[in-house]
């Protein structure tokens, strides 16, 4: 711990230091990218420095739109923009950035704070703990150490970042400090099932159609041990733009099963997949060998070709695990 007092500190006097700062996080934002994102948006508007926070994104979920700072989340322009400095949230590697990571300035200016395995080397500044449930905990530390006093809206972006990459506290990689960090976070006026209702029951009335179907077409394979949503293209036309990310914790959900996939055809030959485990097989390896990545037991890729061969190879490297 005694290492991570210091790298705390190394941050935010780095964020002393500098200015005019570029914030970021991965592409295909999600609750906690968001929400650590714009948590140290607000460190550096307490504390009078210039930012920018620019995503890949062109659209934004607006379930978030909830959030302080919503409206000043940026999507990448080409337009040519200088920093002084960086800060990378939630995202292992240049490539996850996107099209904001052009915009980064040399490592030296450069701080990552994430908890996925750490896979490209770009920023001089490094707070990573894979055992941390979510960013937006990582953040925590360092708001609690900085001059700015805690409040309501910065709980609130900290507590929303927890509460989603922990599935409300449910997944394996919840831990006893997320627990100290929100009983803390609530005391600041806080109401947790609000939170919940607008990360998590807020879906609109499409998305729950297009999350019922592909409910009725899951697919089990090896003896169970494998499920699969897998949306098609003609059913991703309608869908491009509904959050149907739920699906993904779906097709875990299935007794006896280990591994989930939710299978979406973008394009014809653009496919994504989010991979679940909640045994033995690390989906992180199996999402990388397809150009992907994440945690042992949450994980993406994205692929150009074919879903269905697609899918028969991701199984039979599942297979592999399994017997290994
Ligand atoms: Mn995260």
């Amino acid at each position: 711990m005694a290492d991570r007092d210091e790298i705390y500190r190394e941050i935010l006097d780095f964020i002393s230091r500098m200015d005019n700062f570029l914030v970021s996080t991965h592409l295909s934002a999600d609750g906690d990218a968001y929400g650590s994102a714009l948590a140290i948006a607000y460190l550096l508007e307490k504390t009078g420095k210039r930012y920018q926070l620019i995503i890949h994104d062109q659209e934004k979920d607006d379930k978030y739109a909830f959030l302080w700072g919503w409206d000043k989340i940026k999507s990448f322009d080409s337009a040519p923009q200088r920093f002084e400095a960086a800060i990378l949230l939630d995202v292992p590697s240049r490539s996850r950035i996107g099209d904001p990571a052009s915009l980064l300035p040399a490592r030296e200016y450069c701080v990552k704070i994430d908890h996925h395995p750490d896979e490209d080397d770009f920023a001089a500044y490094n707070l990573i703990n894979v055992k941390a449930s979510s960013t937006c905990s990582l953040v925590y530390e360092i708001a609690v150490r900085s001059a700015a006093p805690m409040d309501r809206a910065w709980a609130e972006l900290l507590l929303s970042g927890i509460m989603y990459d922990t599935g409300r506290f449910s997944f394996s990689n919840t831990n006893q400090r997320d627990f100290e960090i929100a009983a803390d976070l609530v005391s600041y006026g806080l109401f947790p099932h609000l939170i919940a209702n607008q990360l998590f029951f807020s879906n609109n009335f499409e998305s729950l159609r297009v999350i019922g179907y592909g409910l009725a077409n899951i697919e089990s394979h090896l003896d169970g041990k494998v499920c699969v949503i897998y949306l098609p293209e003609e059913i991703m036309r309608e869908a491009r733009n509904l959050d149907v990310e739920e699906l993904s914790n779906y097709s875990l959900a299935v007794k006896g099963v280990e591994v989930g996939l939710f299978v979406r055809q973008m394009e014809t030959n653009f496919v994504k997949v989010s991979f679940r485990s909640k045994g033995k097989v690390d989906v992180n390896s199996v999402a990388r060998k397809f150009g992907g990545g994440g945690h042992i037991h949450a994980a993406g890729c994205r692929y150009n070709g074919d879903p269905e061969s697609l899918k028969t190879q991701i199984i039979a490297e599942i297979q592999k695990q399994l017997e290994g």
